[in-house]
Formats: structure tokens, C-alpha cells, sequence
């Protein structure tokens, strides 16, 4: 019995976990799709359509789905939904003029039935930029108190600096492997 429960543990352990990447155009998604990728900052444009690349993170391997995030795109970001494990979501903490949309677009993702148990990583990117609200005005600005049963955590991050995304990656392998 012991034998089989491990086989079937071990079967769950190397499925290999789905992840969408969201939030407006210009947060920093596809930045940070690549630096978990290469380890580097690379060039990015306006991602019409998505991204997606197979990301090992300590052992843990990830499917990685970063869509675009332009306004007329948001309304496909729920084709990618089934199946998912996780959703990295992403914004640019220097953008005060569109927290209040992106927290429209975070509370309606959350309530599609296909998310309900994904577990939620917030980031709030570009902590470099002068003026950037900081975590907390992030956390606050998109209304997280409000969430009751999410398993979720708010990261600050800089994408260019690479800083704060081990620690994100970190928390979120952690959540994913001891999630009921
Ligand atoms: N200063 C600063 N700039 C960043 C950071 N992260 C991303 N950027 C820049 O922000 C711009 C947009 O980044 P992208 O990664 O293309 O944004 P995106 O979220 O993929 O945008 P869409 O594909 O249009 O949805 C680029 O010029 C990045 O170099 C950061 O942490 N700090
Ligand atoms: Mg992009």
C-alpha cells in the first residue's frame, strides 16, 4: 500500500506543472518569462498572441504560458485557462494611472470557474522605476484583503534588476508542492 500511494505521489510529482503569466500590456510579463528561462533581461516587443516555454526551477518543471496583454487581447486570456496550476500576475507598480484596471482584469480572472484553485503569485513589478508604488500600495490598490480562500503571496520585483523572482519562484514551488 505504501508502495503504491509513493508510485502515484511520485507520478503527481513529475507532472509537469501549468502556468499562465498575466496582467496589462508593458507590466513586464514576457521579461520575466525570460529571465526565468535564460537568467537574462532580453529585448522584448508587444507580445501579440503568447509566448510559451518549457522553465526548470529547482527541479520543479514548469510550463509557462505568458500571454499579451494589450486591451484587445485580454478577452482571450480565458481560452487559456483549463488545466492551469498556477497564474503569475503581473504589474508594473509605476503605472498609478491603470492599478484600478488591472484590478478590474485580476478580480474578473479570478472568478472564472476554470481558475478557482490556481494558486495566486501577484508581482509587483518594476520596483526600480522611480515613483513605483511599493508592495503594500500594490497590495492594497488591488484590493487582495479582499481574497478569502486563494492561496496567493505578493512579490516586489524588478524584472530588469532581476530581483525579487527567486524568492516569488521560491514561495510558489513551495505552494504548489504542499497544496491540498
Ligand atoms: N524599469 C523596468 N522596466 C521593465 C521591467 N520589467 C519590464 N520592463 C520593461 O517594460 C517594457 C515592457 O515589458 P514586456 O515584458 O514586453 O511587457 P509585457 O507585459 O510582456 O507586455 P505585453 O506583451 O504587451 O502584454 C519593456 O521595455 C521592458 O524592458 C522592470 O522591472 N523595470
Ligand atoms: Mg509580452
Amino acid at each position: 500500500m505504501g508502495a503504491l500511494l509513493s508510485y502515484f505521489r511520485g507520478l503527481i510529482g513529475s507532472r509537469e506543472m501549468r502556468i499562465l503569466i498575466l496582467g496589462l500590456d508593458g507590466a513586464g510579463k514576457t521579461t520575466i518569462l525570460y529571465r526565468l528561462q535564460v537568467g537574462e533581461v532580453v529585448t522584448t516587443i508587444p507580445t501579440i498572441g503568447f509566448n510559451v516555454e518549457q522553465v526548470t526551477y529547482k527541479n520543479l518543471r514548469f510550463q509557462v504560458w505568458d500571454l499579451g496583454g494589450q486591451t484587445s487581447i485580454r478577452p482571450y486570456w480565458r481560452c487559456y485557462y483549463s488545466n492551469t496550476d498556477a497564474i503569475i500576475y503581473v504589474v508594473d507598480s509605476a503605472d498609478r494611472d491603470r492599478i484600478g484596471i488591472s484590478k478590474q482584469e485580476l478580480i474578473s480572472m479570478l472568478e472564472e470557474e476554470e481558475l478557482k484553485s490556481a494558486i495566486l503569485v501577484v508581482l509587483a513589478n518594476k520596483q526600480d522605476m522611480e515613483g513605483a508604488m511599493s508592495v503594500a500600495e500594490v497590495h492594497s490598490a488591488l484590493g487582495l484583503d479582499a481574497l478569502k480562500t486563494r492561496t496567493f503571496q505578493i512579490f516586489k520585483t524588478s524584472a530588469i534588476k532581476g530581483e525579487g523572482l527567486d524568492q516569488a519562484m521560491d514561495w510558489l514551488a513551495n505552494a504548489l508542492a504542499t497544496r491540498k
